[in-house]
């Protein structure tokens, strides 16, 4: 068992509903059937974070399909870079009657919800714009966060940031490269040079143009190395440099606003 699913079932049974924090250019790719049995009863707000990264018509459609789904309480997309506190308002919404029946007790009630995900879908980054200053630590690698801490954003609303962790079923590979495309999985174990020549494949059918202009036409890491002039003494291909280039232009939107998994089912 990973720590994020010991500390998620250690600390479930207060909890009042579940943060789903999905990436938005992976949607599919960021549920993890390990999570369901331990939230199950829970209810579910779905957040599509990093939703700056992707088209806005193809984030729509995300957000009805998550909207359609039963367990499903409430859907909402944000960029946490910027979160606007709409997280809260919804979260407090949702659980306005538990509020409102404590109130008129005089109890305070406040909420609890933890913040579930894939690593490095946005966490802890979600939680530190609603707090507003650096309390969670986080990192664009995978496997960041580290301990319990409930963290006040609201006098009703307390979140607890949970070190997301990824299904353990690689069989279906195009899901594995979808998440170590986002960085999900950590670079250090994945073959590098493979992961980038498949990304280079996708980017060529699904955006020629945008990958091309910065590219040129051929498709290959060869063609790209010397595109770019990542050669080594000899004029020799630096494959591994251009492999980390590659994925680092793709990670800091160098082609634009690209989602690799679409909500009609058909993921490329
Ligand atoms: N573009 C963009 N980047 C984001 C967003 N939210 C988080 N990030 C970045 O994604 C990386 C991982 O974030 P983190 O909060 O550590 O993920 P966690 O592993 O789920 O806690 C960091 O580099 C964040 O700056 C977002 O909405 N948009
Ligand atoms: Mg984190």
């Amino acid at each position: 068992m990973t720590k994020a699913i010991r500390m998620m079932k250690e600390e479930i049974k207060p909890v009042d509903c579940v943060i789903y924090v999905l990436d938005a250019r992976v949607p599919m790719s960021s549920i993890n059937p390990s999570f369901d049995e331990i939230i199950a009863g829970k209810p579910r707000l779905y957040v599509l974070n990093k939703s700056d990264l992707v088209p806005q018509s193809e984030l729509n459609q995300w957000v009805r399909y998550f909207s359609s789904l039963p367990q499903s309480a409430c859907v909402t997309n944000v960029s946490t870079k910027n979160a606007d506190g709409k997280v809260i308002s919804v979260l407090k919404q949702l659980n306005k009657e538990k509020i409102d029946r404590f109130l008129a007790k005089g109890v305070k009630k406040t909420i609890r919800a933890m913040v579930i995900g894939i690593p490095n879908c946005g966490k802890s980054t979600l939680i530190n714009s609603l707090i507003g200053k650096k309390k969670t630590i986080t990192g664009n690698r995978p496997g960041v966060t580290r301990g319990k801490q409930w963290v006040s954003v609201d006098p009703y609303v307390e979140l607890l940031d949970t070190p997301g962790t990824l299904y353990p079923d690689f069989s279906d590979q195009e899901k594995a490269l979808h998440l170590a495309f986002v960085g999900s999985v950590r670079d250090e174990i994945v073959d590098i040079l493979f992961l980038s020549q498949k990304l280079l494949d996708f980017l060529y059918e699904n955006y020629p143009e945008e990958v091309k202009s910065k590219y040129g036409e051929g498709g290959t890491l060869a063609d790209v190395a010397k595109k770019r002039g990542y050669l080594i003494k000899g004029g020799e291909i630096d494959y591994e440099r251009t492999a980390k280039a590659v994925l680092s232009d793709f990670r800091k939107q160098a082609f634009g606003k690209i989602i690799l998994e679409k909500a009609d089912g058909r993921s490329f």
